[in-house]
Protein backbone atom coordinates (compact mmCIF):
# COMPACT_ATOMS: atom_id res chain seq x y z
CA UNK A 1 0.00 0.00 0.00
CA UNK A 2 0.73 3.55 -0.55
CA UNK A 3 -0.09 6.67 -0.33
CA UNK A 4 -1.09 8.76 -3.34
CA UNK A 5 2.08 11.78 -2.71
CA UNK A 6 0.32 15.46 -2.65
CA UNK A 7 3.79 16.25 -5.00
CA UNK A 8 1.43 13.93 -7.35
CA UNK A 9 4.86 12.23 -8.71
CA UNK A 10 5.18 9.28 -11.06
CA UNK A 11 2.50 6.32 -9.20
CA UNK A 12 4.45 2.92 -9.00
CA UNK A 13 1.55 0.54 -7.94
CA UNK A 14 1.71 -3.50 -7.52
CA UNK A 15 0.99 -5.03 -10.58
CA UNK A 16 -1.41 -7.63 -9.56
CA UNK A 17 -4.46 -9.68 -10.46
CA UNK A 18 -3.45 -8.48 -14.31
CA UNK A 19 -4.18 -5.35 -13.55
CA UNK A 20 -1.86 -2.93 -15.76
CA UNK A 21 0.47 -0.30 -14.24
CA UNK A 22 0.65 2.62 -16.48
CA UNK A 23 3.47 5.10 -14.96
CA UNK A 24 1.86 8.65 -14.04
CA UNK A 25 4.02 11.35 -15.48
CA UNK A 26 5.99 13.22 -13.07
CA UNK A 27 4.76 17.18 -12.50
CA UNK A 28 0.95 17.02 -12.55
CA UNK A 29 -0.55 20.22 -12.08
CA UNK A 30 -4.09 19.10 -12.51
CA UNK A 31 -4.12 15.99 -10.79
CA UNK A 32 -6.44 16.76 -7.40
CA UNK A 33 -5.28 15.90 -3.89
CA UNK A 34 -9.14 15.54 -2.76
CA UNK A 35 -11.17 14.42 -5.29
CA UNK A 36 -11.66 10.92 -6.02
CA UNK A 37 -9.52 9.78 -8.51
CA UNK A 38 -7.90 6.09 -9.58
CA UNK A 39 -4.33 6.09 -9.97
CA UNK A 40 -4.44 6.35 -13.62
CA UNK A 41 -6.32 5.66 -17.50
CA UNK A 42 -9.58 6.80 -17.76
CA UNK A 43 -12.51 7.12 -15.42
CA UNK A 44 -15.72 7.57 -16.04
CA UNK A 45 -19.62 6.97 -14.53
CA UNK A 46 -20.05 6.31 -10.71
CA UNK A 47 -21.80 3.24 -10.99
CA UNK A 48 -22.69 1.59 -6.93
CA UNK A 49 -22.06 3.76 -4.49
CA UNK A 50 -23.13 1.84 -1.45
CA UNK A 51 -23.13 1.43 2.48
CA UNK A 52 -22.49 -2.28 2.99
CA UNK A 53 -21.66 -3.40 6.41
CA UNK A 54 -19.41 -0.22 8.02
CA UNK A 55 -18.02 0.20 4.60
CA UNK A 56 -18.46 2.66 1.56
CA UNK A 57 -18.21 1.25 -1.53
CA UNK A 58 -17.43 3.37 -4.91
CA UNK A 59 -17.61 1.13 -7.93
CA UNK A 60 -17.00 2.73 -11.16
CA UNK A 61 -16.57 2.77 -15.19
CA UNK A 62 -13.02 2.53 -15.77
CA UNK A 63 -10.77 1.70 -19.21
CA UNK A 64 -7.99 -0.68 -17.69
CA UNK A 65 -5.93 -0.17 -20.97
CA UNK A 66 -5.43 4.06 -20.80
CA UNK A 67 -6.73 7.21 -20.80
CA UNK A 68 -9.41 7.12 -23.48
CA UNK A 69 -12.76 5.58 -23.31
CA UNK A 70 -11.94 1.59 -24.09
CA UNK A 71 -13.09 -1.22 -26.13
CA UNK A 72 -13.69 -3.37 -22.73
CA UNK A 73 -15.12 -1.22 -19.74
CA UNK A 74 -14.75 -2.69 -16.32
CA UNK A 75 -16.04 -1.78 -13.43
CA UNK A 76 -13.42 -0.78 -10.94
CA UNK A 77 -13.99 -1.17 -7.34
CA UNK A 78 -12.90 1.49 -4.44
CA UNK A 79 -13.31 1.39 -0.33
CA UNK A 80 -13.55 3.93 2.09
CA UNK A 81 -14.63 4.53 5.65
CA UNK A 82 -15.84 8.30 4.89
CA UNK A 83 -16.01 8.60 1.67
CA UNK A 84 -13.30 11.04 1.44
CA UNK A 85 -10.52 8.72 1.88
CA UNK A 86 -10.17 5.74 -0.53
CA UNK A 87 -8.69 2.47 -0.55
CA UNK A 88 -8.69 1.00 -4.62
CA UNK A 89 -8.66 -2.45 -4.88
CA UNK A 90 -6.68 -4.29 -7.35
CA UNK A 91 -9.71 -6.15 -8.37
CA UNK A 92 -11.95 -5.31 -10.71
CA UNK A 93 -15.69 -6.36 -9.12
CA UNK A 94 -16.61 -6.85 -13.34
CA UNK A 95 -14.83 -7.04 -16.75
CA UNK A 96 -16.13 -8.76 -20.22
CA UNK A 97 -16.16 -12.14 -20.09
CA UNK A 98 -19.76 -14.07 -21.59
CA UNK A 99 -21.56 -13.47 -24.39
CA UNK A 100 -23.42 -10.76 -22.69
CA UNK A 101 -21.19 -8.64 -21.82
CA UNK A 102 -17.97 -9.43 -24.11
CA UNK A 103 -17.96 -5.65 -25.53
CA UNK A 104 -17.64 -4.02 -22.35
CA UNK A 105 -19.05 -3.85 -18.76
CA UNK A 106 -21.54 -0.70 -19.06
CA UNK A 107 -23.39 1.36 -16.01
CA UNK A 108 -25.55 0.31 -13.78
CA UNK A 109 -26.58 0.45 -9.85
CA UNK A 110 -26.50 -2.07 -6.72
CA UNK A 111 -29.52 -2.75 -4.53
CA UNK A 112 -29.01 -4.63 -1.10
CA UNK A 113 -31.55 -7.22 -0.59
CA UNK A 114 -32.76 -8.93 3.04
CA UNK A 115 -32.25 -6.20 5.21
CA UNK A 116 -29.24 -4.87 4.38
CA UNK A 117 -27.46 -8.04 4.14
CA UNK A 118 -27.25 -9.32 0.12
CA UNK A 119 -25.80 -6.87 -2.42
CA UNK A 120 -26.78 -7.23 -6.11
CA UNK A 121 -25.35 -5.65 -9.24
CA UNK A 122 -27.32 -4.83 -11.87
CA UNK A 123 -25.19 -3.99 -15.01
CA UNK A 124 -25.34 -3.47 -18.80
CA UNK A 125 -23.52 -5.94 -20.75
CA UNK A 126 -22.58 -4.97 -24.27
CA UNK A 127 -23.11 -8.58 -25.76
CA UNK A 128 -21.57 -10.33 -28.90
CA UNK A 129 -24.32 -8.74 -31.11
CA UNK A 130 -23.32 -5.18 -29.79
CA UNK A 131 -26.77 -4.97 -28.33
CA UNK A 132 -27.16 -4.07 -24.76
CA UNK A 133 -28.52 -6.46 -22.18
CA UNK A 134 -29.04 -6.50 -18.41
CA UNK A 135 -27.20 -9.03 -16.33
CA UNK A 136 -26.96 -9.71 -12.32
CA UNK A 137 -23.82 -10.12 -10.17
CA UNK A 138 -23.20 -11.18 -6.40
CA UNK A 139 -20.91 -11.31 -4.13
CA UNK A 140 -18.20 -14.40 -3.75
CA UNK A 141 -18.20 -13.47 -0.24
CA UNK A 142 -20.77 -11.19 1.00
CA UNK A 143 -18.86 -11.65 4.36
CA UNK A 144 -15.84 -9.87 2.91
CA UNK A 145 -16.13 -6.17 4.02
CA UNK A 146 -14.79 -4.74 0.80
CA UNK A 147 -16.81 -7.59 -1.49
CA UNK A 148 -12.99 -7.82 -3.67
CA UNK A 149 -14.81 -11.00 -5.93
CA UNK A 150 -18.16 -10.72 -7.93
CA UNK A 151 -19.77 -13.73 -9.65
CA UNK A 152 -22.11 -13.31 -12.83
CA UNK A 153 -25.35 -15.07 -12.55
CA UNK A 154 -25.69 -18.22 -14.44
CA UNK A 155 -29.23 -16.88 -15.82
CA UNK A 156 -27.76 -13.72 -17.57
CA UNK A 157 -28.95 -11.60 -19.14
CA UNK A 158 -31.75 -11.55 -17.07
CA UNK A 159 -33.30 -8.25 -19.24
CA UNK A 160 -33.15 -8.15 -23.02
CA UNK A 161 -34.16 -4.92 -25.29
CA UNK A 162 -38.47 -4.89 -25.51
CA UNK A 163 -38.85 -5.65 -28.87
CA UNK A 164 -40.09 -2.54 -30.93
CA UNK A 165 -40.09 -0.41 -28.04
CA UNK A 166 -36.26 0.71 -27.81
CA UNK A 167 -32.93 0.98 -29.93
CA UNK A 168 -31.14 -2.45 -29.23
CA UNK A 169 -27.85 -0.94 -28.83
CA UNK A 170 -29.71 2.02 -26.77
CA UNK A 171 -30.65 0.07 -23.57
CA UNK A 172 -28.54 0.63 -20.68
CA UNK A 173 -28.02 2.03 -16.92
CA UNK A 174 -30.02 0.09 -14.55
CA UNK A 175 -31.51 1.96 -11.52
CA UNK A 176 -31.01 0.53 -8.17
CA UNK A 177 -34.21 -1.19 -7.13
CA UNK A 178 -37.23 -0.69 -5.00
CA UNK A 179 -39.69 -2.94 -3.52
CA UNK A 180 -43.76 -1.98 -4.23
CA UNK A 181 -46.00 -2.20 -1.41
CA UNK A 182 -46.82 -5.61 -3.37
CA UNK A 183 -43.86 -6.86 -2.28
CA UNK A 184 -42.45 -6.94 -6.52
CA UNK A 185 -39.06 -5.89 -6.79
CA UNK A 186 -39.18 -3.12 -9.30
CA UNK A 187 -36.17 -1.40 -11.71
CA UNK A 188 -35.79 1.01 -14.46
CA UNK A 189 -34.07 1.05 -17.28
CA UNK A 190 -33.20 3.86 -19.74
CA UNK A 191 -33.42 3.56 -23.41
CA UNK A 192 -33.67 5.30 -26.63
CA UNK A 193 -36.09 5.34 -29.70
CA UNK A 194 -34.86 7.66 -32.46
CA UNK A 195 -34.39 10.98 -30.18
CA UNK A 196 -36.89 9.75 -27.69
CA UNK A 197 -35.76 8.79 -24.23
CA UNK A 198 -37.15 6.22 -22.85
CA UNK A 199 -37.24 4.89 -19.11
CA UNK A 200 -38.70 1.12 -19.20
CA UNK A 201 -40.05 -0.37 -15.83
CA UNK A 202 -39.42 -3.79 -14.76
CA UNK A 203 -41.16 -6.08 -12.03
CA UNK A 204 -39.76 -8.90 -10.29
CA UNK A 205 -40.21 -11.35 -7.28
CA UNK A 206 -37.08 -12.91 -6.94
CA UNK A 207 -34.27 -10.46 -8.57
CA UNK A 208 -33.72 -13.03 -11.26
CA UNK A 209 -36.93 -12.85 -13.54
CA UNK A 210 -37.75 -9.84 -14.63
CA UNK A 211 -41.00 -8.91 -16.50
CA UNK A 212 -42.00 -6.20 -18.81
CA UNK A 213 -46.05 -4.84 -18.58
CA UNK A 214 -46.83 -2.90 -21.37
CA UNK A 215 -49.34 -1.47 -19.21
CA UNK A 216 -46.74 0.61 -17.14
CA UNK A 217 -44.55 1.16 -19.94
CA UNK A 218 -42.86 3.50 -21.29
CA UNK A 219 -42.50 4.50 -17.34
CA UNK A 220 -41.58 7.82 -18.69
CA UNK A 221 -40.61 9.48 -22.03
CA UNK A 222 -39.12 12.40 -23.06
CA UNK A 223 -38.68 13.95 -27.03
CA UNK A 224 -35.62 14.92 -27.79
CA UNK A 225 -33.12 13.95 -25.11
CA UNK A 226 -32.12 11.07 -26.97
CA UNK A 227 -30.87 8.21 -25.17
CA UNK A 228 -31.82 8.92 -21.08
CA UNK A 229 -28.74 7.51 -20.01
CA UNK A 230 -28.20 6.67 -16.03
CA UNK A 231 -31.90 7.44 -14.52
CA UNK A 232 -31.77 7.14 -11.02
CA UNK A 233 -35.51 7.38 -9.14
CA UNK A 234 -35.39 8.02 -5.56
CA UNK A 235 -37.86 8.89 -3.16
CA UNK A 236 -37.44 12.36 -0.94
CA UNK A 237 -38.92 13.81 1.96
CA UNK A 238 -40.79 17.23 2.30
CA UNK A 239 -40.86 17.04 5.67
CA UNK A 240 -38.25 20.49 5.86
CA UNK A 241 -35.99 18.01 7.49
CA UNK A 242 -32.19 16.61 5.45
CA UNK A 243 -32.63 13.60 5.89
CA UNK A 244 -33.14 10.92 3.81
CA UNK A 245 -35.41 8.01 2.19
CA UNK A 246 -34.19 4.44 1.73
CA UNK A 247 -35.41 3.61 -1.63
CA UNK A 248 -37.31 0.85 -0.18
CA UNK A 249 -37.54 1.13 3.57
CA UNK A 250 -40.68 -0.70 4.77
CA UNK A 251 -41.22 2.25 6.71
CA UNK A 252 -42.37 4.72 4.00
CA UNK A 253 -45.60 4.58 2.28
CA UNK A 254 -44.97 5.83 -1.19
CA UNK A 255 -48.28 7.37 -1.02
CA UNK A 256 -47.61 9.88 2.13
CA UNK A 257 -48.30 13.46 2.11
CA UNK A 258 -44.41 14.13 2.66
CA UNK A 259 -42.60 11.73 0.35
CA UNK A 260 -41.89 12.66 -3.28
CA UNK A 261 -39.65 10.88 -6.35
CA UNK A 262 -37.13 12.23 -7.94
CA UNK A 263 -36.41 10.44 -11.63
CA UNK A 264 -32.93 12.28 -12.82
CA UNK A 265 -31.88 11.38 -16.18
CA UNK A 266 -28.90 12.08 -17.81
CA UNK A 267 -29.80 14.42 -21.23
CA UNK A 268 -27.25 12.37 -23.58
CA UNK A 269 -28.19 15.67 -25.93
CA UNK A 270 -26.65 17.88 -23.98
CA UNK A 271 -24.52 15.86 -21.66
CA UNK A 272 -25.93 17.40 -18.70
CA UNK A 273 -28.26 16.09 -15.36
CA UNK A 274 -32.10 16.61 -15.43
CA UNK A 275 -34.40 15.95 -13.06
CA UNK A 276 -38.27 15.66 -12.72
CA UNK A 277 -39.94 16.15 -8.98
CA UNK A 278 -42.91 14.15 -8.76
CA UNK A 279 -45.55 11.68 -6.99
CA UNK A 280 -44.94 8.08 -7.34
CA UNK A 281 -48.04 5.63 -7.43
CA UNK A 282 -46.98 2.28 -7.69
CA UNK A 283 -50.57 0.64 -6.01
CA UNK A 284 -53.00 2.42 -8.49
CA UNK A 285 -54.55 0.15 -11.34
CA UNK A 286 -51.95 2.10 -13.57
CA UNK A 287 -48.35 2.30 -11.44
CA UNK A 288 -47.58 5.72 -12.76
CA UNK A 289 -44.88 8.81 -11.61
CA UNK A 290 -46.52 12.23 -12.13
CA UNK A 291 -43.82 15.16 -12.45
CA UNK A 292 -44.54 18.73 -11.12
CA UNK A 293 -42.13 20.14 -13.85
CA UNK A 294 -41.08 19.33 -17.40
CA UNK A 295 -37.81 18.74 -19.23
CA UNK A 296 -38.09 20.76 -22.54
CA UNK A 297 -34.33 21.35 -23.00
CA UNK A 298 -35.00 25.51 -21.87
CA UNK A 299 -33.55 27.39 -19.32
CA UNK A 300 -36.31 26.69 -16.71
CA UNK A 301 -35.24 22.96 -16.52
CA UNK A 302 -34.27 21.64 -13.38
CA UNK A 303 -30.61 20.19 -13.38
CA UNK A 304 -28.63 18.78 -10.55
CA UNK A 305 -25.24 20.91 -11.83
CA UNK A 306 -24.72 23.65 -14.47
CA UNK A 307 -21.39 22.65 -15.56
CA UNK A 308 -19.60 19.57 -16.23
CA UNK A 309 -21.15 17.10 -13.74
CA UNK A 310 -22.97 13.91 -15.25
CA UNK A 311 -24.51 10.27 -15.07
CA UNK A 312 -24.21 10.91 -11.51
CA UNK A 313 -26.24 8.10 -9.13
CA UNK A 314 -27.30 8.18 -5.19
CA UNK A 315 -27.77 6.24 -2.80
CA UNK A 316 -29.33 5.87 0.68
CA UNK A 317 -26.39 6.05 3.26
CA UNK A 318 -28.53 4.60 6.68
CA UNK A 319 -25.38 4.91 8.63
CA UNK A 320 -26.29 8.37 8.06
CA UNK A 321 -29.86 8.41 7.32
CA UNK A 322 -29.00 10.59 4.39
CA UNK A 323 -29.03 10.46 0.38
CA UNK A 324 -25.68 10.83 -0.83
CA UNK A 325 -24.84 11.48 -4.87
CA UNK A 326 -22.33 11.05 -7.25
CA UNK A 327 -21.24 12.66 -9.81
CA UNK A 328 -18.72 12.20 -13.39
CA UNK A 329 -16.75 15.08 -14.16
CA UNK A 330 -15.20 15.01 -17.34
CA UNK A 331 -11.99 16.47 -18.84
CA UNK A 332 -12.10 19.74 -20.83
CA UNK A 333 -8.36 19.39 -22.05
CA UNK A 334 -7.59 17.61 -24.78
CA UNK A 335 -7.47 13.77 -25.55
CA UNK A 336 -3.84 14.39 -26.43
CA UNK A 337 -3.39 15.88 -23.01
CA UNK A 338 -4.99 12.73 -21.18
CA UNK A 339 -2.95 10.37 -22.21
CA UNK A 340 0.42 12.65 -21.46
CA UNK A 341 -1.43 12.91 -18.03
CA UNK A 342 -2.19 9.03 -18.15
CA UNK A 343 -4.98 9.50 -16.58
CA UNK A 344 -8.98 11.17 -17.36
CA UNK A 345 -11.90 11.58 -14.62
CA UNK A 346 -12.63 12.95 -11.61
CA UNK A 347 -15.85 12.31 -9.29
CA UNK A 348 -17.43 15.17 -7.70
CA UNK A 349 -17.27 15.39 -3.84
CA UNK A 350 -20.34 13.19 -3.09
CA UNK A 351 -22.85 15.75 -2.05
CA UNK A 352 -25.61 14.56 0.44
CA UNK A 353 -29.08 15.85 -1.74
CA UNK A 354 -32.28 16.58 -0.15
CA UNK A 355 -35.55 18.44 -1.43
CA UNK A 356 -36.27 21.95 -0.63
CA UNK A 357 -39.30 22.11 2.23
CA UNK A 358 -41.34 23.70 -1.05
CA UNK A 359 -40.60 20.39 -3.31
CA UNK A 360 -40.06 22.48 -5.67
CA UNK A 361 -36.53 21.31 -6.42
CA UNK A 362 -33.34 19.38 -4.74
CA UNK A 363 -30.59 20.98 -2.82
CA UNK A 364 -26.86 19.81 -2.36
CA UNK A 365 -24.19 20.17 -0.31
CA UNK A 366 -20.61 18.14 0.15
CA UNK A 367 -20.70 16.14 2.87
CA UNK A 368 -20.10 16.84 6.12
CA UNK A 369 -16.97 14.39 6.29
CA UNK A 370 -14.79 16.84 3.74
CA UNK A 371 -14.80 19.71 6.43
CA UNK A 372 -11.92 16.94 8.38
CA UNK A 373 -9.49 17.91 5.43
CA UNK A 374 -9.79 21.50 6.50
CA UNK A 375 -6.81 23.58 7.82
CA UNK A 376 -4.95 27.30 8.05
CA UNK A 377 -8.62 29.06 8.37
CA UNK A 378 -8.78 32.59 7.59
CA UNK A 379 -11.67 34.56 7.75
CA UNK A 380 -12.52 38.45 6.79
CA UNK A 381 -16.11 39.85 8.70
CA UNK A 382 -17.82 42.97 7.32
CA UNK A 383 -15.33 44.07 4.14
CA UNK A 384 -16.92 46.67 1.92
CA UNK A 385 -16.15 45.44 -1.19
CA UNK A 386 -16.36 48.51 -3.14
CA UNK A 387 -17.38 49.11 -6.75
CA UNK A 388 -14.97 48.09 -9.29
CA UNK A 389 -12.66 46.37 -6.41
CA UNK A 390 -10.80 42.95 -5.76
CA UNK A 391 -9.29 41.96 -2.45
CA UNK A 392 -7.11 39.01 -2.34
CA UNK A 393 -7.58 36.38 0.19
CA UNK A 394 -4.21 35.18 1.67
CA UNK A 395 -3.01 32.56 4.18
CA UNK A 396 -4.27 29.79 2.47
CA UNK A 397 -2.56 27.29 -0.40
CA UNK A 398 -5.64 29.02 -2.87
CA UNK A 399 -5.36 25.79 -5.22
CA UNK A 400 -6.46 22.89 -2.89
CA UNK A 401 -8.96 25.31 -0.88
CA UNK A 402 -12.70 24.72 0.68
CA UNK A 403 -14.19 29.10 0.94
CA UNK A 404 -17.70 29.28 2.02
CA UNK A 405 -18.79 33.19 1.73
CA UNK A 406 -22.08 35.40 2.45
CA UNK A 407 -22.50 38.73 0.72
CA UNK A 408 -25.14 41.41 1.85
CA UNK A 409 -26.66 42.86 -0.63
CA UNK A 410 -27.68 46.59 -1.88
CA UNK A 411 -31.46 47.20 -2.07
CA UNK A 412 -32.80 45.12 -5.06
CA UNK A 413 -34.95 47.84 -6.11
CA UNK A 414 -32.05 49.19 -8.38
CA UNK A 415 -31.13 46.85 -10.00
CA UNK A 416 -31.14 46.03 -13.88
CA UNK A 417 -33.63 44.95 -15.95
CA UNK A 418 -32.80 41.38 -17.28
CA UNK A 419 -31.91 40.89 -20.91
CA UNK A 420 -31.30 36.99 -21.08
CA UNK A 421 -29.82 37.37 -24.87
CA UNK A 422 -27.42 39.04 -23.91
CA UNK A 423 -27.13 37.05 -20.32
CA UNK A 424 -26.94 33.86 -22.69
CA UNK A 425 -24.47 34.90 -25.30
CA UNK A 426 -22.18 37.10 -23.55
CA UNK A 427 -18.77 35.83 -23.17
CA UNK A 428 -16.44 37.34 -20.47
CA UNK A 429 -18.92 38.10 -18.51
CA UNK A 430 -17.44 38.63 -14.85
CA UNK A 431 -15.37 41.54 -16.90
CA UNK A 432 -18.80 43.37 -17.55
CA UNK A 433 -20.60 46.10 -15.07
CA UNK A 434 -23.56 45.80 -14.00
CA UNK A 435 -24.93 47.99 -11.16
CA UNK A 436 -25.25 44.27 -8.65
CA UNK A 437 -22.94 42.90 -9.69
CA UNK A 438 -21.13 40.50 -10.87
CA UNK A 439 -19.52 39.99 -7.78
CA UNK A 440 -17.58 36.67 -6.03
CA UNK A 441 -14.43 35.04 -6.52
CA UNK A 442 -11.72 35.11 -8.81
CA UNK A 443 -10.58 31.15 -8.12
CA UNK A 444 -7.29 29.53 -9.59
CA UNK A 445 -6.06 33.34 -10.28
CA UNK A 446 -2.19 34.20 -11.51
CA UNK A 447 -1.27 37.31 -9.58
CA UNK A 448 -2.08 39.85 -11.97
CA UNK A 449 -5.48 38.58 -12.75
CA UNK A 450 -3.96 37.29 -16.72
CA UNK A 451 -5.91 33.49 -15.47
CA UNK A 452 -8.95 33.66 -12.98
CA UNK A 453 -11.73 31.76 -13.23
CA UNK A 454 -14.75 33.92 -11.70
CA UNK A 455 -17.62 32.22 -10.09
CA UNK A 456 -20.19 35.13 -9.24
CA UNK A 457 -23.52 36.47 -8.86
CA UNK A 458 -25.31 39.41 -10.98
CA UNK A 459 -28.88 40.64 -9.45
CA UNK A 460 -31.74 41.63 -12.23
CA UNK A 461 -35.15 42.34 -12.26
CA UNK A 462 -37.76 40.34 -14.18
CA UNK A 463 -41.19 41.12 -15.09
CA UNK A 464 -41.88 38.75 -11.86
CA UNK A 465 -39.64 40.29 -9.07
CA UNK A 466 -35.90 39.47 -9.24
CA UNK A 467 -33.47 36.84 -10.60
CA UNK A 468 -29.89 36.17 -9.74
CA UNK A 469 -27.36 34.83 -12.27
CA UNK A 470 -24.79 32.89 -10.86
CA UNK A 471 -21.84 32.09 -13.40
CA UNK A 472 -18.39 30.26 -13.44
CA UNK A 473 -16.85 32.10 -16.19
CA UNK A 474 -14.18 30.21 -17.79
CA UNK A 475 -12.62 32.10 -20.54
CA UNK A 476 -10.08 33.76 -18.91
CA UNK A 477 -9.17 30.19 -17.34
CA UNK A 478 -5.76 29.73 -19.26
CA UNK A 479 -3.66 31.00 -21.26
CA UNK A 480 -3.32 28.17 -23.36
CA UNK A 481 -5.44 28.50 -26.86
CA UNK A 482 -6.38 24.67 -27.12
CA UNK A 483 -8.93 24.52 -24.25
CA UNK A 484 -12.81 24.86 -24.29
CA UNK A 485 -13.11 27.91 -22.37
CA UNK A 486 -17.11 29.09 -22.02
CA UNK A 487 -19.20 30.05 -19.49
CA UNK A 488 -21.58 28.22 -17.32
CA UNK A 489 -24.77 29.96 -15.81
CA UNK A 490 -28.56 29.84 -14.90
CA UNK A 491 -31.12 32.33 -13.38
CA UNK A 492 -33.16 31.57 -10.67
CA UNK A 493 -35.90 33.68 -8.99
CA UNK A 494 -34.89 35.24 -5.52
CA UNK A 495 -37.46 36.57 -2.58
CA UNK A 496 -37.56 40.27 -3.35
CA UNK A 497 -36.64 40.74 0.62
CA UNK A 498 -33.43 38.73 -0.13
CA UNK A 499 -30.78 40.23 2.22
CA UNK A 500 -27.57 37.93 1.67
CA UNK A 501 -26.41 35.59 -1.17
CA UNK A 502 -23.90 32.96 -0.41
CA UNK A 503 -21.28 30.88 -2.18
CA UNK A 504 -19.17 27.93 -1.84
CA UNK A 505 -16.30 26.98 -3.52
CA UNK A 506 -14.44 24.24 -3.53
CA UNK A 507 -10.57 24.37 -5.43
CA UNK A 508 -8.68 21.70 -6.58
CA UNK A 509 -5.89 22.25 -8.52
CA UNK A 510 -7.78 21.38 -12.08
CA UNK A 511 -11.42 21.31 -10.51
CA UNK A 512 -14.04 23.88 -9.26
CA UNK A 513 -17.28 22.99 -7.58
CA UNK A 514 -19.81 25.71 -6.79
CA UNK A 515 -22.62 25.40 -4.43
CA UNK A 516 -25.13 28.87 -4.72
CA UNK A 517 -27.40 30.14 -2.32
CA UNK A 518 -27.25 27.51 0.20
CA UNK A 519 -26.60 24.21 -2.05
CA UNK A 520 -29.65 25.40 -4.39
CA UNK A 521 -27.53 25.81 -7.58
CA UNK A 522 -24.24 24.15 -8.69
CA UNK A 523 -21.92 24.65 -11.14
CA UNK A 524 -19.22 22.37 -11.40
CA UNK A 525 -15.86 23.05 -13.86
CA UNK A 526 -12.61 21.81 -14.79
CA UNK A 527 -10.03 24.54 -15.69
CA UNK A 528 -6.30 24.19 -16.52
CA UNK A 529 -4.16 27.17 -16.14
CA UNK A 530 -0.75 27.84 -17.04
CA UNK A 531 0.50 30.13 -14.20
CA UNK A 532 -2.16 29.82 -11.60
CA UNK A 533 -0.51 26.45 -10.48
CA UNK A 534 0.16 24.90 -7.07
CA UNK A 535 2.00 27.94 -4.94
CA UNK A 536 1.20 30.50 -7.81
CA UNK A 537 -2.45 29.86 -7.21
CA UNK A 538 -4.41 33.22 -5.40
CA UNK A 539 -7.53 33.71 -4.62
CA UNK A 540 -9.57 37.39 -4.46
CA UNK A 541 -13.08 38.62 -3.59
CA UNK A 542 -14.03 40.81 -7.04
CA UNK A 543 -16.89 43.15 -7.65
CA UNK A 544 -17.57 44.80 -10.96
CA UNK A 545 -20.77 46.32 -10.18
CA UNK A 546 -21.53 49.68 -9.58
CA UNK A 547 -23.15 49.32 -6.27
CA UNK A 548 -20.63 48.49 -3.14
CA UNK A 549 -21.40 45.04 -1.79
CA UNK A 550 -20.20 43.99 2.05
CA UNK A 551 -18.58 40.49 2.73
CA UNK A 552 -20.85 39.89 5.75
CA UNK A 553 -18.50 36.80 6.42
CA UNK A 554 -15.93 34.52 4.70
CA UNK A 555 -13.93 30.94 5.94
CA UNK A 556 -11.29 29.75 3.65
CA UNK A 557 -9.47 26.49 4.39
CA UNK A 558 -6.50 25.00 2.58
CA UNK A 559 -7.78 21.77 2.16
CA UNK A 560 -5.31 18.42 2.72
CA UNK A 561 -4.70 15.73 0.44
CA UNK A 562 -7.09 12.47 0.81
CA UNK A 563 -5.53 9.18 1.47
CA UNK A 564 -5.48 7.01 -1.54
CA UNK A 565 -4.07 3.84 -1.26
CA UNK A 566 -4.03 0.63 -3.38
CA UNK A 567 -4.47 -3.07 -2.03
N1 LIG B 1 -21.49 5.64 -19.86
C1 LIG B 1 -21.65 4.22 -19.79
C2 LIG B 1 -23.01 3.94 -20.30
C3 LIG B 1 -23.72 5.19 -19.95
C4 LIG B 1 -22.73 6.24 -20.26
C5 LIG B 1 -20.55 3.54 -20.54
C6 LIG B 1 -22.99 7.55 -19.57
O1 LIG B 1 -23.56 2.78 -19.70
O2 LIG B 1 -24.93 5.33 -20.64
O3 LIG B 1 -19.31 3.82 -19.94
O4 LIG B 1 -21.84 8.30 -19.37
Amino acid sequence: MEPNSSENTSSSIIINNGIKNIMVPQNQPYRTCYHFQPQQNWMNDPNGPMYYKGVYHLLYQYNPDGATFGEKMVWAHSVSYDLINWIHLNHHALQPSHHYDIHGCFSGSTTILHQQEQPFILYTGFDEKKHQVQNLAMPKNPQDPFLRKWIKHPQNPIITPPIGLVEEENFRDPTTAWKGSDGKWRVIVGARDGDIGKAILYHSDDFVNWEFNPNNNPFCEIDGIGMCECPDFFPVSIDGTKHGVHDYDYDYDSSSSVIRHVLKISYQNKQQEYYLIGKYDCDGEKEKFVPENKIRGTSLDLKLDHGEFYASKSFFDHAKRRRVIWGWVKELDTEQDDIHKGWAGLQAIPRQVWVDENGKWLIQWPIEELERLRENQVSIVGHKLVAGSTLQVSGITASQADVEVVFELPELESAEWLDSKEVCSDKEYASKSGIIGPFGLLALASKDLTEQTAIFFRIYRTPNGFACLMCTDLTRSSLRQDLLKTTYATIFGIDPNLKTISLRTLIDRSIIESFGEKGRVCITNRVYPLLATEKDAHLFLFNNGKHNVCISLLNAWSMKQADFLQQ
